[in-house]
């Protein structure tokens, strides 16, 4: 394999150029990115009216092999109806991601029964009569409905309202495996969940810490603003276990000086242990007390619990801070004069924070550093959760959540003179112990993957078969089709945002709301998200109740409920006509006027985890290839960490040495939640005692347990032993 020293660059370019005449031509690619729809991706927010590829910003940025990948995903030709005759489940099983999803896309309804062998075509009408059978079934808090992030808007919207009206608050979306720590976190903090900056705050800036997170494969458009920001001599801060090629180099493909020579990113790289974050943000913390360099004014003004949190920092000891981070004093201090001379600062981070079982405490540490110099409420200056799938915060902010925020609530109650249900809603965890437990009947999973998603991918799958009944809305087949099968599955196809006969919309990390204008069907067979759920619901629900239901299928007038119902999305109730994106009011935070009772933000005292292990553990995350989205894994190689494959670990040199073992041998990896063997060790530039394996592989290993505020489970911190392998 060639070996890459650089992220991004040509090897972008010349697997977009491949994969594009895969799906049918160079030109048929183009012409596809380029309609007036946001990018499927990554929440960076592309696309949209102002023609695909373009963002907020305007400017007119990379080639990004996701977006390319997911568009070849959708362009495929229909799986032949032969092919669920060729493979039963057995058959099914035995494939992999990528296989699955090259497969094709999903035309018609399927569905198996508790006593097929593999799934089998039916028609729409039934497979829609199947579906209001299993609504009447069962009484409505023993349904649960999974969204995850690819959705529109409306689809979301009309979902939860659907499953409210029907009875149950057990609503929840794929971010409760992703940034929830991130939205519980800010909202204790500042009063609300979401990034207090526009896109064009990364122009203003002098320093951007880059947290947890691997941008360079993720979410490669930020790479740009990075590397702008290092030419404009501001500087770049990545924090780190693990040394992310990508990170250190990147050449950014659409700007000629970087393709060529590639652009330095990090000016510092700290690599702490994993789950040392809090030490570290705290011991930055004290040093930039120590030096005198915080903002005495904006804390006295704008900050609520300084005195706690000084009086904390203060009395950690600097060995108690490099201990537990892993990092030793003079970095920290480099790192807290590089802030110190900062006049704005944006603080980025992604699932590094997120994926611990201190995930909300993880946040909280960084909005204390941000608030200790008053770096939250001015312009170039702030807080940004890089968001993961496309619409993952729209989703959130049409209330595809257990507990709706209580202005939303009320606003639902009013506009359709309804009392909404009471009892408590479930997490996306919640829900998987409850169908283990058989408090859970029946499932309902809008996009995404449910079962590869999850913790204890053997768990998972037991769970899900405890259930009477599961219903996908797919586009295509993955691993949830195979492993994830109740006693009755049923798998809808739906368009891709794309093909949608009626615009969609979705909102951008930076809470920009994107019109798509959606295109023509590919193919025949799927249908709209919208018009399933709006036909369901009035199916179930009947026409005469508080929601017109045959309303409801034109997006136009879901968006005219959203617009009245959510606060800060006033402006869609006028986007078909005006088809003026817009930014969300009330998120961005360019003045320190917070929205909290006392217009103050919030510090926290958050104390340092307690993650030892014993001698013979590592610690262990689990983390996404340059080559793969989330559960589909599209490549076998990653290309930047220069692995040929995905079944390996990614250990110190110095713990490879100290296992006895040796590069390329067999270990068996072993947690309290299962093993893998057959795994190849392979040295890796990660801090000693951390380790590294792919997901959704690793899934087998990761526990069930959960941040117990954001109720996200720990894919980052993962006990494990070793055992070596007979040769
Ligand atoms: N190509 C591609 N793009 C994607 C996705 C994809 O699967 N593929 N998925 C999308 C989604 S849904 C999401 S949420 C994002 C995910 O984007 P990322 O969060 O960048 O993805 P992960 O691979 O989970 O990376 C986690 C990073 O966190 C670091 N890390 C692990 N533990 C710790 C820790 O304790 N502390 C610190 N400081 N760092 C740690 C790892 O070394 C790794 O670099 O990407 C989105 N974009
Ligand atoms: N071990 C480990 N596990 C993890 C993570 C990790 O870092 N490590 N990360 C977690 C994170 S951050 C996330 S967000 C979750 C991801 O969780 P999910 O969002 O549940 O999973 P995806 O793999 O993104 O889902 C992909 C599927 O979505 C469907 N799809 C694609 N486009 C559309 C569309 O337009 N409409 C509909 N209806 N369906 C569509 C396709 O069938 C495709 O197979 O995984 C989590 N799991
Ligand atoms: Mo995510």
């Amino acid at each position: 394999m060639r070996k890459v020293n650089t992220g991004g660059g040509w090897a972008a370019i010349v697997y977009t150029l491949r994969t594009a005449r895969r799906a049918g031509g160079f030109r048929a690619m183009w012409r596809a990115l380029r309609t007036k729809n946001a990018c499927k991706t990554c929440a960076f927010g592309m696309g949209g009216q102002r023609g695909g590829m373009v963002d907020e910003r305007r400017s007119f940025p990379e080639v990004c092999k996701k977006s390319v990948q997911a568009m070849a995903a959708d362009m495929q030709g229909p799986i032949p109806p032969e092919f669920f005759e060729r493979n039963g489940f057995d058959a099914l099983r035995r494939l992999t991601p990528r296989e699955l999803e090259h497969a094709g896309r999903l035309v018609q309804p399927l569905y198996a029964g508790p006593q097929d062998a593999g799934y089998r075509p039916i028609e729409w009408d039934d497979a829609i009569e199947r579906c209001v059978a299993l609504f009447r079934k069962t009484p409505p808090n023993q349904h649960f409905f999974y969204v995850s992030g690819r959705s529109s808007n409306e689809a979301g919207f009309i979902l939860q309202l659907f499953a409210r009206l029907f009875g149950t608050n057990n609503v929840n979306n794929c971010s409760y495996y992703c940034h929830q720590a991130s939205g519980v976190g800010l909202s204790s903090v500042f009063g609300s969940g979401t990034a207090t900056i526009l896109r064009e705050d990364l122009d203003r800036c002098d320093l951007v810490f880059v947290i947890g997170g691997n941008p360079a494969s993720n979410h490669p458009r930020l790479m740009r603003a990075l590397m702008e920001v290092r030419r404009r001599g501001g500087e770049v801060v990545v924090i780190n276990p693990m040394v992310e090629t990508g990170l250190v180099n990147f050449s950014v493909p659409s700007d000629a000086r970087s393709l060529l020579f590639g652009s330095a990113i990090a000016s510092e790289y700290v690599q702490p242990h994993i789950g040392g974050d809090i030490a570290l943000l705290c011991g930055i913390a004290k040093r930039i007390e120590e030096l005198g360099a915080h903002d005495e004014a904006f804390l006295h003004h704008c900050v609520e619990d300084w005195d706690a949190m000084r009086d904390h920092v203060r009395a950690l000891s600097w060995e108690r801070i490099t201990e537990a981070s892993g990092v030793k004093r003079g970095q920290i201090e480099r790192v807290a004069e590089i802030y110190a001379a900062s006049e704005r600062t944006i603080f980025s981070w992604t699932m590094g924070i997120t994926h611990h079982r201190h995930g909300t405490d993880n946040v909280r540490a960084i909005a204390n550093l941000a608030l200790l110099r008053g770096m939250i409420g001015k312009p170039g200056a702030g807080l940004l959760p890089i968001r993961g799938h496309s619409n993952v915060q729209g989703i959130g902010s049409v209330g595809v959540t257990p507990a709706l925020k209580k202005a939303l609530y009320e606003a639902l109650e009013k506009r359709y003179g309804i009392e909404l249900p009471r009892e408590e809603g479930l997490d996306s965890m919640a829900c998987m112990h409850a169908a283990k437990s058989g408090a859970m009947r029946s499932a309902w999973c809008l996009g995404g993957n449910f079962y590869g998603a999850n913790p204890d991918a053997r768990g998972a799958s037991e769970a899900i078969g405890c259930l009477d009944s599961i219903v996908y809305l797919s586009t295509t087949l993955n691993t949830g089709h195979a492993h994830g099968r109740a006693k009755e599955t049923l798998i809808l196809p739906v368009l891709a945002r794309d093909e949608e006969p009626q615009p969609t919309t979705q909102e951008s990390m930076f809470s920009f709301v994107r019109l798509s204008e959606g295109g023509e069907r590919r193919l025949d067979g799927p249908r709209s998200e919208v018009e399933i759920i709006a036909g369901l619901a009035r199916r179930v629900l009947g026409d005469d109740g508080p929601v017109d239901w045959s309303l409801m299928e034109q997006h136009k007038n879901i968006r005219q409920a959203i617009a009245a119902v959510v606060p800060g999305y006033e402006k869609l109730a006028r986007i078909d006509e005006t088809r003026a994106e817009f930014q969300i009011g009330g998120r961005t935070l360019h003045r320190p006027a917070f929205n909290t009772p006392t217009g103050k933000a919030r510090m926290h005292v958050t104390q340092i985890p307690e993650l030892e292990i014993a001698n013979d553990e590592l610690r262990l995350m689990t983390v996404r290839s340059e080559g793969q989205f989330n559960t589909v894994v599209y490549e076998e190689h990653d290309l930047y960490r220069h692995q040929d494959r995905r079944d390996v670990i990614l250990m110190n040199e110095a713990d490879v040495h100290r296992f006895g073992l040796a590069v390329n041998e067999r270990v068996t990896v072993r947690s309290a939640t299962g093993e893998m063997s057959g795994i190849h060790v392979r040295v890796f530039r990660i801090r000693a005692g951390s380790a590294a394996m792919y997901g959704p592989e690793a899934n087998v290993l990761v526990p069930t347990d959960v941040d117990p505020e954001s109720r996200t489970p720990a894919f980052k911190s993962v006990t494990i032993t070793l055992e070596r392998e007979p040769r």
